[in-house]
């Protein structure tokens, strides 16, 4: 198709972007950053990944798009290092389900990272539920083989699947990120209240660090801090901006 050309030439041309948003503790200090992909495109300008992520998916193209993702946030890794001490330094960078069903995934991730000189120590990997519904061995593997050279794993937009809570317990995760549509929701329905309270009593259960995701107001950090959730990311702490801009919040360095 049209759309899949362009966005094979979005990668011969340097198209991609990738932007950072914050996450902090409920006082506003930094807790790292996540990654988000943006494409440059040159007639329809800045585009998000629900406009092109499922073409990138079902065309294999997420694979060599991913490669680029990791490569990029392992250079800004770099920086971030050198400005900002330990976790205020981390950065996350989401992995699909079509990236990790690769067979050499936790190789192209590894060869990257000594390419780059990146500290693994520094990067998260968010996964999402959908990855362990199928061969979940397998993925397990993978986890523990990139946690062993120090990369942790956050399980993203938590709530939304349907993870058995036994095979969650055998996963090396340290992270757990609950979905922003509880986080909008909780303030005016009480369901959506209880399923927060429930995900994060089993995050304490599991020992897991608790991020809560799109926050948005000062009301709904004091509900969730209150209930036990470590760190908040949303619009009322920062959107997610370019790499230039985020240079310049960080810390000078002396
Ligand atoms: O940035 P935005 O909220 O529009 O992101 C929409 C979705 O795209 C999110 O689910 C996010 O996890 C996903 N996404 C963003 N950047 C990347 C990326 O670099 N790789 C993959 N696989 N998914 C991404
Ligand atoms: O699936 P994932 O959690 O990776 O998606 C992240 C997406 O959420 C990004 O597209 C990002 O732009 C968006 N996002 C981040 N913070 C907020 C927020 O406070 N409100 C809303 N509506 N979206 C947010
Ligand atoms: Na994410
Ligand atoms: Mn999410």
């Amino acid at each position: 198709s049209r759309r899949e050309r362009e966005l094979k030439q979005a990668l011969v041309d340097d198209q991609f972007e990738l932007h950072l948003q914050s996450k902090h503790t409920a006082d506003g200090g930094l807790f790292g950053f996540e990654a988000l992909l943006r494409w440059q495109h040159p007639t329809e300008g800045r585009l998000s990944p629900d406009r092109f992520m499922e073409l990138a998916e079902s065309s294999g193209l997420i694979v060599e798009i991913g490669d680029w993702v990791l490569r990029q946030a392992c250079r800004y890794s770099l920086t971030l290092g050198e400005a900002e001490q330990g976790d205020r330094s981390a950065l996350s960078i989401n992995i699909s389900e079509r990236q990790m069903a690769q067979e050499n995934f936790v190789e192209r991730v590894l060869t990257i990272i000594e390419e780059t000189g990146a500290d693994p120590g520094r990067l998260i990997f968010e996964i999402t539920e959908t990855l362990l519904h199928h061969d979940l061995e397998r993925t397990r593997q993978q986890m523990l083989a990139l946690n062993q050279a120090g990369i942790r794993f956050a399980l993203d937009d938590f709530g939304t699947g349907y993870s058995s809570l036994a095979y969650l317990q055998s996963l090396p995760l340290r992270i757990l990120k609950i979905d922003r549509s509880f986080v909008s929701a909780m303030m005016t329905h009480p369901a959506s209240l209880s399923i927060v309270k429930a995900i994060v009593s089993m995050a304490k259960a599991m020992n897991l660090t608790l991020i809560a995701e799109g926050v948005e107001t000062q009301a709904q950090i004091d509900i969730l801090r209150d209930l036990g959730c470590h760190y908040f990311q949303g619009f009322y702490f920062s959107r997610p901006k370019p790499w230039p801009d985020i240079i310049a919040s960080l810390a000078p360095v002396t």
